[in-house]
């Protein structure tokens, strides 16, 4: 199986964990055994997320504040890109709430499914009588388990919140643009090398995904399906109208607001801005990361959008850094589709805190595979939802992943085109077909 793509190999586990999951209840395979010794994977690979997050946040978000310190050349500029970058990713989150509020594919789910789950995965004492919970915490596993921390902030100062901990990113970056440079450089590439070691451990987490997928399938229909194995056709059922849900928002970014911010800020063809772009995407759906991106994305604005160097070079890294509206739109819809299927109802002060919540996620998400998913933590523990309801939905998040960066790059190229017109740069609209440079 390792010689198939990340991507491939997570389909394969979700396959396998499914067909796993519906002979054992078939052929009377003992739950416990799957609990026992195929779940605890599946915790494991979920906590290794949860506990990677807080760093990814701290290290990225302190160093795309501080790398902001550069917009002080381009005060007009950085202003007008930090504004429209904000602008689209409130747009996106607020067009996956319509969306999921609309479709409720977590309410696909029967009252009697959900109200297992959410006794399957709250961590409240009072559930402590659950199925999942007894079987776990009594696993003989269960000490491999608690070798990973759900969060080392946490474990450390026994208190922590994320929303504490952006907080505290965001007014360390802020501080470091205070203080005179020589003092501020060290403490900026201390956590520029730390954000460098953190996505690396990311790319580990992702690379145990096939495993955590197998197992967190395989257990959860054998858990909620209990004696009545249709209850694992209902959850895919359910997971079929998620994935179509932020399907359905992520196009209307790409087809409908996108190109209503062309017509309004430029003179250019939407059409030949998206043909232009094509390679910058194909590269982002293939490597679901914004960051091996940049270099394609740039090209293709500078040679064939006549977009200039300046603009370029500033608003695109800042944009693979913080701008991910696909990512937002997607940790909108994944939130309430877990509060959904879970029985909770969010009121809109929790729907208006996702989409706060979700913005700095997006924010401090790294431009690499699965960062988004890793920061939905920090959306899911600011309204109350149970993390580990991140179970339901990691199977299919690496088909996502690649769509959502398709529209991660795409955003940064679009405001990247809006700027340098409104900068007068590309008065006549037209596409400067130059030569390709990338074969
Ligand atoms: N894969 C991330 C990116 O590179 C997006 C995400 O994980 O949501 O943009």
């Amino acid at each position: 199986m390792k010689k198939f793509p990340l991507h491939v190999r997570i389909i394969i586990a979700l396959l396998l964990g499914l067909v796993f999951g519906i002979m054992s209840i078939n052929f009377g395979w003992p739950a416990n055994i799957t609990i026992h010794y195929i779940k605890p994977f599946g915790t494991i690979f979920v906590n290794a997320l949860k506990m990677i997050a807080v760093p990814l946040v701290l290290a990225s978000l302190i160093v795309g504040m501080a790398n902001l310190g550069d917009i002080s050349k381009f005060s007009r500029i950085g202003g007008k890109t930090i504004g429209i970058y904000l602008f689209t990713t409130v747009i996106a989150i607020s067009i996956g709430l319509v969306a999921v509020n609309i479709i409720q594919p977590g309410k696909k789910l029967p009252q009697s499914t959900r109200e297992d789950l959410m006794a399957a995965y709250s961590s409240s004492a009072e559930n402590s009588q659950s199925v999942a919970q007894r079987v776990i915490d009594s696993g003989p596993l269960q000490p491999i388990v608690d070798m990973v921390p759900e969060n080392i902030v946490k474990a450390a100062t026994d208190n922590g919140s994320m929303l504490q901990v952006v907080f505290f990113a965001i007014i360390v970056g802020m501080a470091l643009l205070q203080i005179p440079k020589e003092k501020g450089e060290p403490v900026v590439k201390f956590f520029d090398g730390l954000n460098d070691v953190i996505i690396k451990i990311v790319y580990y987490i992702m690379l145990l995904a096939p495993y955590g997928v197998f197992a967190l399938i395989a257990s959860l229909i054998v858990e909620i399906a209990g004696t009545d194995p249709s209850r694992a056709f209902q959850l895919l059922y359910a997971l079929m109208w998620y994935v179509i849900t932020i399907l359905i928002g992520l196009g209307v970014m790409i087809y409908i607001v996108y190109p209503l911010l062309f017509r309004i800020f430029t003179k250019i063809s939407y059409f030949q801005f998206f043909k232009s772009i094509r390679p910058a995407q194909l590269l982002a759906f293939s490597t679901s990361s914004s960051s091996a991106t940049l270099p394609v994305t740039m090209e293709r604005i500078e040679k064939k959008l006549g977009v200039s160097e300046k603009i370029s070079s500033f608003v695109l890294p800042l944009g693979a850094t913080i701008n991910m509206d696909g990512t937002s739109l997607y940790q909108g819809v994944a939130a309430v589709f877990i509060a959904q299927a879970l029985g909770l109802d969010l009121s809109l002060g929790s729907q208006l805190m996702i989409v706060l919540t979700a913005t700095l996620a997006s924010i401090g998400s790294a431009g690499v595979p699965g960062a988004g998913m890793v920061m939905l933590v920090i959306v899911l523990e600011s309204i109350g939802i149970p993390v580990a309801g991140i179970a339901l939905i990691v199977a299919p998040d690496r088909i996502l992943d690649m769509c959502r960066t398709v529209v991660n790059v795409t955003g940064d190229a679009t405001v990247a085109v809006i700027v340098a017109s409104t900068e007068g740069e590309l008065p006549d609209g037209l596409i400067r077909n130059l030569p390709d440079e990338i074969s």
